[in-house]
């Protein structure tokens, strides 16, 4: 069996040395142009030149959950494209997300420089919104809920989960955006997402609210943020993924005071469990044996 890796702007070596390791009867490569055809693909943001060429893969495994710029390629309509489902990320998220909510609530982010108590805040009326509700978002949800925040859910089906309100749809979007103060985005990046978060859709927020995207930078309108925090109508953000990444130097966002950035490293992703379970879906697609993960192309996630 022949496995080639094409990980752009991630270093290929240690992946190739952990999967030559976990499966020794194999062949595994870095891809480059021209190379032989392999029967399945490690990728993170691989180029359409390595879609054309390797036209004799199985399966496509991203070592990511968003596989929004798998998606965006011409792929072949029977190739099937698999995730991966949390493998260390969810646990991650969800201390990003805890840090930036309870950040928030809590009123933690200040240097003090006088000793002096702020006004407590009544957390029954800090509803933190959830949008999406998949393997990041049900992880996310469990955690703030021992917090005992309230709890809003968004997501593309209905749900039914223990202790939190969900919406559905897009008349529930705006119901669950006027009853969220604390909105924390974890969406895939679809052609039904992209930009999302703009200025009708921010603008139900209730005055003061705050906002995270962990998702995807093109999920916000950037400027849309930037006028709702300088209206006053929001009153911060956490912000962890951008339209362009790495974040460029002259972005407003860098010194925006009521902005906090990080490095698209909400979650960030783990070698060693992903190539666990990378190698134990290969065993099973070998065998006939269903994976999980298997992308819904036709939805995009
Ligand atoms: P999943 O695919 O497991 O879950 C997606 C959720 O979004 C589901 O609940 C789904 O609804 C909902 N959804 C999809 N489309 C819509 C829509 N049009 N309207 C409303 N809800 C919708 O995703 P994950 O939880 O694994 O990951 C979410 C995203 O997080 C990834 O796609 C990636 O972009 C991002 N990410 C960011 C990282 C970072 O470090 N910043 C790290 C890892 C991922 P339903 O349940 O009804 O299907
Ligand atoms: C992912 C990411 O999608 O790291 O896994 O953003």
């Amino acid at each position: 069996m022949n496995i080639c890796v094409c990980l752009t702007g991630i270093s290929p070596a240690p992946w190739v040395i952990s999967l030559r390791k976990a499966l020794p009867d194999c062949s595994v490569t870095v891809w480059e142009p021209g190379a032989g055809l392999a029967d399945y693909a490690v990728v993170w943001q691989p180029p359409q030149q390595f879609i054309d060429e390797q036209c004799n893969l199985q399966a496509l495994f991203s070592i990511g959950a968003g596989v929004d710029a798998i998606l965006q390629l011409q792929l072949p309509e029977n190739l099937k494209v698999i995730r991966l489902d949390d493998a260390g990320m969810a646990v991650q998220m969800a201390e990003y997300v805890c840090h930036a909510v309870i950040g928030y609530f809590r009123d933690l982010n200040h240097r003090a420089d006088v000793w002096s108590y702020r006004k407590t805040r009544d957390r029954n009326d800090f509803t933190v919104g959830i949008m999406g509700a998949g393997v990041l978002g049900q992880r996310v949800i469990k955690t703030l809920q021992m917090f005992e925040y309230p709890i809003n859910v968004y997501s593309r089906t209905v749900k039914e989960i223990t202790g939190a309100d969900c919406f559905s749809g897009v008349q529930g979007l705006f119901k669950f955006l006027s009853k969220t103060d604390i909105l924390v985005n974890l969406l895939p990046l679809t052609a039904k997402t992209e930009n999302i978060l703009n200025y009708d859709t921010l603008s139900q927020l209730p005055s003061g609210a705050y906002v995270i995207n962990a998702a995807r930078g093109a999920h916000l309108v950037e400027q849309d943020l930037i006028s709702l925090i300088d209206s006053g109508h929001i009153s911060g953000a956490t912000l962890d993924v951008f339209r362009t990444e790495p974040l460029p130097d002259s972005h407003a966002f860098w010194h925006h005071p009521k902005i906090t950035v990080t490095p698209h490293t909400a979650a960030r992703i783990l070698r060693g469990e992903s190539i666990e379970q990378i190698v134990s879906k290969i065993l099973c697609l070998e065998q006939n044996k269903s994976v999980t993960g298997i992308v819904n192309r036709q939805l995009g996630y």
